[in-house]
């Protein structure tokens, strides 16, 4: 059940494609609309009416919780997947540095799920700032803060739970032996995954994702394994990542191109010199089974003759300052300006510029900068040289020394700078840091619609760095600037369900860690859990060690645990269809599972992923292995080399258990299935029809396998489902 509030007059986000029917206003101080009332909009009544869980004083809302209650969500954020303790501010930022006590990321989720006492979800739709204090000032209180008091809130509750058993199809019981398929012919919809036994919070998530709208799907390729490095500076260097790749036998589907593809960092130019033959090597890297991936920046180079810029000023499809001028900010190429992502007709201008590189044979991108981030503003930079001129031939002291030092570091990202240009949405002009959360979800936006048009029959790889609850219609995300800490792999972990209840499902972060120097250990381990992450993208920046698999020395380990990824596809890529297509969780916390289990509940260090498996990654360096709970018992299955080598069934509680470097544990639950392929180098080598089955079942337990071509934007659940029996 879901009721939706709105107060004060938020900024349309389109979060919410359709919106739940009946209104009910609450207005901030300013506002007309008495407090409390609640206006029906078919027949226009008013009554009273209470907010559910909360409490609103004209300043924030808030909520008493007790020392039991959880609050998940938020999406992407630092600590855990408990995010009591701290405040989190929904604010995009290009933040490189993911420390605990940062309070936002590049991403605005603004959806939690508390759960305890009352188990509910809350999301707020606006494009403005939102601050959650989650305990933080007082433990037991949560409270929400929106800038301007403009916002929709909406409350979700848990549709009272039918304990029904889980439906078996229409065909009755099929026997068939260990291991063997059984096609599925009658499957009545009605039947299908919706009716699963969802528990409250699973419920609650449910109900929100499909409020806001079915999660982006990729096309099947993108389940591979992806290189990339800031930056494969020529064609040659492309050749060369593929040939080491193919020639240790080490699996890969993608090379993504950075900045240095382009030419001085222009969107939708190739370097020729660089890359000559930019459409031979598309070609090319395909034969191999390989697709080059490049990125698109937020922001438009400044440079005559140049027919981006050209036509962005023509037709007035850019960001303007107060005075209707061109908006000029720097960032990659130097002097930009930013394309009007709010406004239509410069987002589908915008959208349709992808198609230079879709004729040239790309068939995926990724969006970063659209925080949008200024390194600085032409007039801030001008004030700095003249503030910093000042200070010569003075004699500083401590004070004006450290004054001196900071100021150019204050350039970047500053908020002034945000609320010095506007947007055209609609014909109203909008300052920016009043649609802020918007821009990299619009920009994904304007590349998503145009690719619908431009390529109907083919899915189109796209993921973005800044989003908001939205966005997830339209692209993946990639979690940024990480580092190589062994940390971050345990955050990678943690931001994973926050992100899928937030719908976004297609995600990942570089493994090994973008900024900082690798080693050899972490990318082992970072990779043994990357293998279970939909996006798994090795990405490393320019300045630290090189990051190739092949790149620390002897191969084999970095294959066993890679190979196991491509036997695991199926199975993924079955999880993450149905995850997408039944508004469901890929990647749960146990405490979704087992909710009576006060233990489960607060293990943050490993989740389930899909309906048959539990993982447990190793994330301390050094460490032979580690503890690991089990809620009930379940069945250890080892591997190396992608093989099989041991399968015990443990009982219920704490064990600990021996992970060596070049090994993977993973566990399977009791009365599931876990289908493996014979595996392959790239994802059009993987035989779907010949599967292995490892299982914790008697017989009569059955899986669900959803496939398809990989590549029709048309999916149909239904007809995608074969049952997998014992
Ligand atoms: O200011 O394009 O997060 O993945 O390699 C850095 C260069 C700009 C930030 C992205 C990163 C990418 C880098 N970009």
């Amino acid at each position: 059940m879901i009721k939706r509030f709105v107060f004060g007059n938020p900024m349309e986000t389109e979060a919410v494609p359709e919106k739940p029917q009946a209104v009910q206003i609450y207005a901030d101080k300013a506002g007309k609309e008495k407090k409390g009332v609640k206006e029906d909009v078919r027949t226009g009544k008013k009554s009273e009416t209470a907010l559910p869980h909360l409490v609103w004083d004209d300043e924030a809302l808030s909520l008493r919780m007790d020392d039991e209650d959880i609050v998940y969500g938020l999406g992407e954020n630092v600590r855990g997947i408990n995010k009591r303790g701290w405040i989190y501010v929904s604010d995009c930022s290009d933040e490189p540095d993911h420390h605990e006590d940062m309070h936002s990321l590049y991403g605005a989720h603004n959806f939690l799920l508390i759960d305890g006492t009352e188990t509910f979800g809350l999301f707020i739709d606006t494009p403005s700032k939102v601050t959650f204090d989650v305990g933080y000032t007082k433990y037991d209180e949560l409270r929400i803060t929106v800038e301007d008091n403009a916002f929709e809130l909406y409350v979700i509750e848990a549709p009272r739970l039918e304990r029904s058993e889980k439906t078996i199809g229409t065909t009755g019981t099929v026997t068939v032996a260990d291991g063997e398929k059984c096609a599925m012919n009658e499957w009545d919809t009605q039947d299908g995954f919706a009716e699963q036994e969802l528990s409250a919070p699973e419920q609650i998530v449910h109900e929100f994702r499909r409020l806001i709208g079915r999660s982006y799907i990729p096309p099947k390729w993108a389940f591979g394994y992806g290189q990339s490095r800031w930056s494969y500076m020529t064609e040659q260097e492309v050749r060369e990542v593929a040939r080491r790749y193919r020639e240790h036998h080490l699996p890969l589907d993608m090379i993504y191109l950075d900045i240095d593809y382009m030419e001085r960092y222009k969107d939708f130019t190739v370097d020729r010199e660089a890359f000559p033959d930019f459409e031979e090597l598309v070609e090319e890297m395909k034969e191999q089974g390989i697709r080059l991936v490049p990125i698109i920046d937020a922001g438009v180079k400044i440079e005559k003759g140049y027919d981006v810029y050209e036509e962005g000023i023509a037709n007035g499809y850019f960001c303007k300052d107060e005075d209707g001028k061109e908006f000029i900010v720097g960032v990659w190429p130097g002097r930009c300006h930013f394309p009007d992502m709010l406004n239509d007709e410069a987002r589908r201008w915008f959208g349709r510029k992808y198609k230079v590189l879709l004729d040239m044979g790309v068939e995926g991108f990724w969006n970063d900068m659209n925080e949008p981030v200024i390194f600085y503003s032409e007039k801030r930079l001008e004030e700095l040289f003249d503030k910093l001129g000042a200070y010569k031939g003075r004699n500083m002291g401590v004070d004006d020394f450290f004054e001196f030092q900071h100021m150019p570091a204050v350039l970047s990202n500053c908020a002034e700078d945000y609320r010095s240009f506007y947007h055209n949405c609609r014909g109203q002009k909008v300052r920016h840091d009043k649609v802020h959360n918007l821009f990299g979800y619009y920009m994904t936006r304007s590349a998503a619609e145009a690719f619908e048009e431009l390529e109907p029959d083919k899915r189109i790889l796209l993921f973005s760095r800044a989003s908001y609850i939205g966005m997830h219609r339209y692209g993946g995300i990639w979690t940024g600037d990480n580092k190589s800490w062994w940390s971050h792999l345990l955050m990678n972990m943690k931001m994973l369900p926050s992100l899928n209840m937030c719908g976004f499902l297609y995600v990942g972060a570089d493994i090994g860690g973008f900024d900082r120097d690798c080693t050899r250990d972490l990318l082992l381990r970072w990779l043994a859990l990357g293998i279970f992450l939909p996006l798994l993208r090795n990405h490393s920046a320019k300045w630290t060690r090189r990051q190739e698999l092949y790149e620390f020395g002897d191969t084999e380990d970095f294959r066993g645990i890679l190979a196991l990824r491509y036997r695991l596809l199926p199975y993924l890529y079955s999880e993450f269809m149905k995850a997408a297509l039944t508004d469901g969780m890929y990647a749960r916390p146990l405490g979704f599972a087992w909710r009576e289990d006060p233990i489960a509940r607060r293990v943050e260090d490993q989740m389930l992923i899909g309906e048959s498996i539990m993982i447990a990654p190793v994330y301390e360096q050094n460490a032979a292995g580690r503890v690991v709970y089990l809620p009930e018992e379940m069945k250890l299955v080892r591997f190396k080399d992608a093989q099989i080598s041991e399968e015990t069934v443990l009982p219920a509680g704490h064990h600990y258990v021996e992970i060596p470097l070049d090994e993977v544990v993973l566990f399977v639950r009791k009365g599931h299935i876990l289908p493996l392929a014979q595996g392959g180098e790239k994802v059009a080598d993987v035989d779907w029809d010949e599967l292995e089955l490892v299982h914790f079942a008697g017989r009569g337990a059955r899986y669900d396998l959803y496939d398809d071509d990989g590549v029709s934007r048309d999916v149909d659940l239904d007809e995608g489902i074969q049952w997998i029996c014992l």
